[in-house]
């Protein structure tokens, strides 16, 4: 067994739950078994090829959840997060397509995970909504999302509402909204910055095509609450070496240029200047909608689309509990993902800019849902007209929460972008580096090149919550690193996944700090317990603490970091 490190289990309490996470789409594989109705990233996925080369099924956790439970209870577990695929309860979305077969999979899921002590949370949308709803009305696009998304969600509290505590309506709204229809990176791949909306009566509005650089094509504004900032000459000049790099992808893989043989250099710690992401994929152009979409200008797209979410949610709060919590007893919540966005220096503007980039991220879904309506910096700053008003439905969002789950990988410096806006991207006259004055923000890189661990980030970031939202409840609901797929002459370098190891060990003791300064956090999830599908990365990016041998049957070998955790949890 490897050493716990400076992090005890007892230093978080008896009542704090240790667990690992999972999704639907990116574990289950048997696509098109029992009846299962195609999601958006069904189409997304065969349209980028993206399960090449190793197949849908890959990870087969649909025929091996007995064996994957059984992985998590000699880890020492006492929870597990998964999520349930919508198109397998309803194919089509709609409550009249409810297949039976789909639900007795969760029912022997659960019954399993009970058998073995093991606690669920169950997460009701992980990015998988149903491609029919896509055809039908525009997906999450349009208003009429929310009495879908209840009415599935009424039959998951009917059917499996005895055996589940703990609820989460929907996971990283943020990044579906930007990645699914600002970057179209992510189903179902629309894209904002697509230069394909021209409207004369707003010939200000900039569109820009994805291999347009927005962070120097937009026209030097300065908001106005910054004119009367230090005269400093433009940030361009104090961080020239910094490399810029967006919140989200696309930038991500471009952030360290992949170098040919990096597929094979795996390395435990990629650290310096000159390490290129292990990973070789290019950017994915954004898909043009084969369809005509009911909404004419894509800049709007995100905010829509983040709103029907809240919305969605909020509803779904309401009914389980108007009509099952009393009687279910569990609780209900939201899963946010935030990077920790630090000020690139001290200038006054680049604390604006940071404070602006958190609320349209964080604050974009818990200003709602905490206090009713969207942070000040996105009503000032949004192109106008953009961003919904929530009007009466104020009432249902306000609040309509019992924990906020954190989703945190890493961290980037922030500087002010001038711009006059226009899209998601230039609206918040932000521009995100990964590197300051030469270093890297984080040491440990992630193999998809995103996450650059910045293991303190996440006590800020909960301590920041815990003082601006009123000292929620929280579960850090996701957190870990990627490692690059490999081959066989180095597949055993994958077991010995120290990097891990550091990262994992280093995010717990500050969530440890961050409980000693009065957080409210009773829990802590691994991403992920199993190598899967990571999205656009397809299968080459490998964040399992089990490794999944795809060549081999998708058999199962815990990692050096499962044995480490192991450790930690023995009582
Ligand atoms: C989360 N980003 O997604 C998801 O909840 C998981 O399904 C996913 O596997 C995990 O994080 C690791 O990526 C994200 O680009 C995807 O910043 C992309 C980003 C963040 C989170």
């Amino acid at each position: 067994n490897v050493p716990a490190g400076f992090v005890r289990r007892k230093d978080f309490g008896s009542d704090f739950i240790f667990g690992s996470a999972t999704s639907a789409f990116q574990i289950e594989g048997a696509l098109g078994e029992d009846g299962r109705g195609q999601s958006i990233w069904d189409t997304f996925a065969a349209k980028k090829n993206l399960f090449s080369p190793y197949g849908e099924d890959a990870v087969n956790h649909y025929k091996k959840y007995e064996e994957d439970v059984k992985i998590m209870k000699d880890i020492g577990f006492d929870a597990y997060r998964f999520s349930i695929s919508w198109c397998r309860i309803l194919p089509t979305g709609k409550k009249e397509s409810r297949n039976q077969k789909g639900i007795d999979f969760y029912k022997r899921l659960l019954m399993n995970l009970k058998t073995h002590g093991m606690e669920p949370f169950v997460t009701l949308l992980h990015f998988d909504p149903p491609q029919a709803l896509e055809e039908e009305y525009d997906g999450f696009l349009n208003r009429k999302i929310v009495d879908d998304f209840c009415d599935y969600a009424n039959i998951c509290f009917k059917e499996f509402g005895d055996q589940v505590k703990y609820w989460i309506t929907v996971n990283e709204p943020a990044t579906f909204a930007t990645l699914g229809y600002v970057y179209g990176t992510h189903a179902p791949g629309l894209s904002s910055l697509n230069a394909n909306y021209s409207d004369s009566s707003s010939s200000k509005k900039q569109l820009y095509s994805s291999s347009t650089n927005y962070a120097t094509s937009v026209a030097p504004y300065l908001p106005s609450d910054d004119d009367n900032d230090d005269h400093d000459q433009d940030e361009e000049a104090a961080s020239d070496d910094d490399d810029e790099a967006s919140i989200f992808p696309p930038n991500r893989f471009s952030v360290h240029p992949p170098k040919k043989n990096d597929m094979m250099n795996m390395s435990s710690g990629v650290k310096g200047n000159s390490v290129a992401s292990p990973v070789s994929q290019e950017v994915l152009p954004a898909t043009v909608p084969s369809k005509k979409i009911s909404v004419k200008d894509p800049s709007e797209y995100p905010y829509l689309v983040a709103h029907h979410q809240i919305l969605a949610h909020a509803k779904v709060v309401k009914l389980y509990r108007d009509n099952y919590q009393s009687r279910q007893k569990g609780k209900i919540g939201i899963v946010l993902n935030a990077h920790q966005l630090i000020p690139l220096n001290k200038r006054k503007r680049n604390q604006k800019a940071a404070q602006r980039a958190t609320d349209f991220s964080l604050g974009w879904f818990l200003d709602p849902i905490v206090n009713g309506d969207y942070p000040e910096n996105m009503h000032k700053y949004v192109t106008k007209g953009y961003l919904p008003e929530f009007g009466a439905d104020k009432y249902m969002v306000r609040g309509s929460f019992d924990f906020i789950g954190l989703n945190y990988y890493t961290a980037r410096y922030v500087s002010r972008q001038a711009s006059d806006g226009g899209n998601y991207i230039t609206d918040q006259r932000a521009k995100f580096h990964v590197k300051r004055k030469g270093v890297y923000i984080g040491e440990e890189q992630g193999a998809a090149g995103w996450i650059y661990g910045y293991p303190r980030g996440i006590m800020d970031l909960l301590v920041y919550i815990k003082e601006k939202y009123n000292n929620p409840l929280i579960y850090v609901a996701e957190n870990g690193i990627d490692d690059p797929d490999d081959d066989s002459s180095t597949h055993w370098k994958s077991f010995y996944d120290q990097r891990r190891i550091v990262y994992l060990h280093d995010h717990l003791s500050f969530v440890g700090q961050a409980k000693q300064q009065g957080v409210n956090v009773k829990g802590y999830f691994v991403w992920s317990l199993l190598d899967n599908f990571e999205w656009d990365s397809g299968f080459k990016s490998r964040f399992g603490i089990t490794y999944v041998d795809y060549d081999n049957g998708s058999k199962r070998c815990p990692k050096l970091s499962a044995s480490w955790l192991k450790s930690l949890l023995a009582k």
